[in-house]
């Protein structure tokens, strides 16, 4: 497999953060172990018919164990030579009852042995807060995130871990994906907390038009709210940098009209700025007030201030796909509720083909596209908007669907294609570098196979293969690729002979 870039010539900083990403409910399992409550996604899972195949994330990949056990996964990190990696706590671990019951010990121990063992072995702690999982508590007392009674709980739980473990963790991340979790809980229902109305999905005891925005509206605040108390409490000592991770996809308009171009600036403003320009800016895109009108909640004075004296370190940014956009406002379109047409969505059709030829080889997943110019022109976009703040990718991989009714072969090791995928999106990032793009890390998704939501464990991420009656990790070809690409880039010393660790290649 061809390796670019002359490492001499590498536009990756010396101190760039090369990783891998995790997050808690898709890792740990151990879902009743040591004291953790239930979450959202205990819930969610365990009622029949939410996730594909029936399973859900009581074991996963049993990540909480093995590390206690063997330090297994660590091992593998390190066999990469990555320098950080992203994880995210469980809040229900942390606060079973969020703050209406005790801080639990166990989680507490579970995470400074997680962190301290990274760092003896030169790997950051890359950490979000929360990745989609909540304590179901706070579902059941008030409704979670359509009340603003969740800001003091998300206050409360953010304290607690800058205090536990701010003085080793120097990447904080309030949400992972907040965009995704309230779209897809709260519009179209398919996550917790299955919100929706009939126009959009299966489900009728929501309100697709308005409940996504007031959740956004609450995590916003409790983004602002977090970052606050880290900033007056704890940053000036500890010395870390706290920041959000947005999903972005890149919106190409489907021609140069300049309806389309501006139906492609909208898809963005109600997809990614609807959260970033409040946090950054105090207020939300004017395009969304517009469309929106009085359904869209307004900021007190004081709130405004908090944001923009708050705001951010970073943004993290995770980037898989790109797609067309197409005008709605001006032009007719027939599609119908979830593809970006209506009001709600910014009158903004989302499409992944023109004159029937798609953006990018389609992948496993019906939103995965492969086109490595988005990640360059998202890159961009986001540099110019907000004025070239720090930015991480926090996210960026490729899926294959599951082939072990085959059992471990040769062709579920042998990814080529996600190989092909990481080179191209890597090659952009480099680009992105090169034109003077402040970009901080990079973090593969995912170190490996995992639960991925509602399709259960169908769809495969990993650089590494895992056995799911085993538990067994066994290296892919891209685990290898990514080791060397690293090397390459940091001219550090590949760790252990690929010999035994990656027999198959
Ligand atoms: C992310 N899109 O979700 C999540 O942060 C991960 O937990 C998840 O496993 C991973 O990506 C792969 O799905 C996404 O529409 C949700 O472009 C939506 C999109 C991308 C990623």
């Amino acid at each position: 497999l061809p390796l670019k870039g002359n490492p001499n010539a590498s536009p990756f900083p010396s101190n760039f953060l090369f990783g891998t990403a995790s997050s808690s409910y898709q890792f740990e399992g151990a879902f009743l172990s040591d004291g953790k409550g239930l979450n959202n996604w205990d819930a969610f899972t365990h009622k029949p018919g939410n996730i594909l195949d029936g399973s859900n994330g009581d074991i996963a990949v049993d990540h909480y164990h093995r590390y206690q056990a063997m330090i297994e996964d660590l091992d593998l990190m390190q066999r990469i030579g990555v320098n950080s990696y992203r994880f995210s706590i469980s809040w229900a671990r942390i606060l079973p009852k969020g703050r209406f019951g005790s801080v639990n010990k166990a989680g507490i121990m579970h995470y400074n042995k997680l962190i301290n063992t990274l760092l003896l072995r030169g790997i950051q702690p890359f950490v979000s807060l929360t990745h989609y999982d909540i304590p179901q508590e706070l579902e059941n007392r008030y409704g979670a995130w359509l009340s603003p009674q969740v800001q003091e709980d998300f206050k409360y739980y953010a304290d607690i871990c800058f205090k536990y473990f701010g003085d080793r963790v120097k990447y904080w991340s309030t949400f992972n994906e907040p965009n995704v979790a309230v779209i897809r809980g709260y519009r179209t229902g398919v996550y917790p907390p299955s919100r929706c109305s009939s126009s959009f999905g299966n489900c009728t005891d929501g309100d697709s038009e308005k409940e996504p925005l007031i959740a956004a509206h609450n995590i916003i605040l409790s983004h602002a709210d977090a970052v606050d108390i880290y900033r007056t409490k704890y940053q000036k000592q500890q010395g870390g940098s706290i920041g959000i991770v947005m999903n972005a996809i890149w919106y190409e308009p489907i021609s140069e009209f300049l309806e389309n171009k501006q139906a492609a600036e909208r898809a963005q403003a109600f997809y990614m700025n609807w959260f970033l320009d409040p946090i950054i800016m105090g207020k939300y895109p004017e395009v969304m007030q517009e469309i929106l009108g009085s359904n869209l909640p307004a900021f007190s004075n004081h709130e405004q201030e908090k944001l923009k004296r708050t705001g951010l370190d970073f943004i993290g940014i995770n980037h898989y796909t790109s797609f067309y956009v197409r005008d709605c406002m001006f032009s007719v379109c027939e599609q119908g509720p979830g593809t970006g047409s209506s009001k709600t969505e910014g009158f903004a059709l989302r499409t992944a083909t023109k004159n029937g030829v798609s953006i990018g080889k389609p992948t496993a997943l019906d939103w995965l596209y492969v086109h490595p110019q988005g990640m360059e022109k998202m890159i961009a976009y986001i540099k110019d908007r907000y004025n070239n703040i720090p930015m991480f990718i926090t996210e960026n991989g490729f899926c294959e669907s599951d082939k072990s009714e085959k059992g471990l072969t040769e062709e579920s090791l042998n990814d080529a294609n996600r190989v092909e995928y990481l080179s191209g999106y890597l090659d952009a990032v480099a680009e992105a570098l090169r034109k003077g793009a402040d970009i901080r890390g990079y973090f593969l998704w995912s170190l490996l196979d995992n639960f991925e939501w509602t399709l259960g464990y169908t769809i495969r991420f990993g650089i590494h293969h895992v056995d799911y009656t085993t538990l067994k990790r066994t290296p892919r070809t891209s685990a290898l690729w990514y080791q060397q690409f690293i090397a390459n880039h940091t001219g550090s010393k590949i760790l252990m002979p690929s010999k035994t660790t990656f027999q198959h290649h």
